[in-house]
């Protein structure tokens, strides 16, 4: 399943980078954006992801994350998130850069978590930008209410056209420099800027693998695309690197 260039890489890495996308939750029970089982199919980006559609209908997009957050609650890390904490055993240094918001790969172990599009276990008033946990929010009625001023609370994510948290994007490009490996694993590719974190790996020499049951928008620009499901690839690859450790 490893091609050889791969397998040869192996043993000087000191740096794996793993970038992750909605795919790498998808055995958890989390859907995807885009695609035939995409909550895109349904929803329309525009409508829920954005600062100008949640100050249109605040209620609106708060009945869809309460709906993600409820799902969130109920799933676990899949065989992929264990396979790539467990990589951290392998490798010097090893750097989880991910656009997912459902906390997964820090549930399955993950130390070095960059997380580019934030996280769904935190919200904040968008007056006094005061943090709200989720155990702190009234989703019964409608979009919830700061205690402080009495400001809307939003999601701690990223929506189009807003800008990346500075610090994760800084130990992410800082990573994707250093990195002998990088995995590109579960996403279509299409979303800036975090699409261009492949090509500056690579660009620096880093070797890049694909992992992902379709050939994506990266696809032409990676060293090799394994095609698959991450649950049931990395597991694999973890163990075809252990081997290759030992010899
Ligand atoms: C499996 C699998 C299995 C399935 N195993 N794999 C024109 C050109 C270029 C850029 C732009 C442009 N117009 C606007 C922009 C900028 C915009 C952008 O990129 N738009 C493009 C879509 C055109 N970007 C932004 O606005 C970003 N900010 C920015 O640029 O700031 C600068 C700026 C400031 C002011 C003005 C203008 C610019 C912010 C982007 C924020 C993205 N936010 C979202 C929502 C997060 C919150 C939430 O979840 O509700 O992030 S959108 C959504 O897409 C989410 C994801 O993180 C992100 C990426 O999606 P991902 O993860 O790749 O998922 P999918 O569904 O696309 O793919 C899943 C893949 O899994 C598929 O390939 C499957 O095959 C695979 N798969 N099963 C492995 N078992
Ligand atoms: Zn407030």
């Amino acid at each position: 399943m490893l091609s050889d260039a791969f397998r040869a890489r192996i043993p000087g890495v000191r740096c794996l980078v793993a970038f992750t996308g909605a795919g790498m939750s998808a055995e958890s029970g989390v859907s995807t954006f885009r695609g035939e089982d995409g909550i895109w199919q349904k929803f329309k980006p525009e409508e829920l992801a954005s600062f100008d559609a949640f100050i249109r209908n605040p209620s609106l997009v708060w009945e869809w994350y309460a709906h993600r957050k409820k799902v969130l609650s109920s799933v676990e890390p899949n065989p992929g998130h264990l396979a790539l904490a467990n990589m951290e055993t392998l490798f010097p240094e090893v750097h989880v850069i991910t656009q997912n918001i459902d906390n997964l790969h820090r549930r399955a172990g993950s130390q070095r978590v960059h997380e580019l599009h934030g996280n769904l276990q935190r919200n904040y008033c968008i007056d006094c930008r005061n943090p709200v946990s989720n155990e702190g929010l009234d989703l019964d009625a409608g979009a919830p209410r700061c205690r402080q001023c009495g400001g809307l609370i939003r999601p701690d994510v990223i929506w189009f056209g807003e800008l990346l948290p500075l610090d994760a994007w800084d130990r992410s490009i800082e990573a994707c420099r250093r990195a002998d490996l990088f995995l590109s694993i579960g996403t279509s590719g299409v979303v800036y800027p975090a699409a261009t974190l492949p090509g500056i790996s690579r660009g620096a020499g880093a070797y890049v693998v694909e992992i992902n049951p379709e050939y994506t928008a990266l696809s032409d620009f990676v060293d090799e695309t394994i095609l698959g499901k991450s649950g049931e690839i990395l597991p694999e690859v973890v163990r075809l690197m252990k081997i290759e450790l030992r010899k």
